[in-house]
């Protein structure tokens, strides 16, 4: 699994997933959502959504993004009846 992002506007960041499933084949779930979140020291950020499929094993979502920083990803896959939330390391793009 991997995670772009990149800037999408001022106040927007856009999440590009690519997932496999455990043959390196790509991944046709029901449901992919994101969660990203920063802590500081006096704050705490995070921003959520439903990611979009947008070819095969690809998956899109923009986030409300607040400020630059060590933003953690926890992407929770769908599929019948399987849930599972992995944590992931999130790769500028641009
Ligand atoms: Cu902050």
């Amino acid at each position: 699994m991997k995670i772009y992002e990149k800037p999408a506007g001022s106040a927007k960041h856009e999440y590009d997933a690519v997932i496999t499933d455990q043959n390196g084949k790509p991944a046709t779930l029901d449901r992919v959502h994101l969660e990203i979140t920063l802590s500081m020291n006096n704050m705490h950020h995070e921003s959520e959504g439903d990611m979009k499929q947008t070819g095969d094993g690809q998956y899109a979502v923009k986030l409300k993004w607040a400020m630059d920083g060590d933003w953690k990803a926890a992407i929770t896959l769908e599929k019948e009846k399987y849930k599972k939330t992995i944590r992931a390391a999130i790769t500028p793009s641009s």
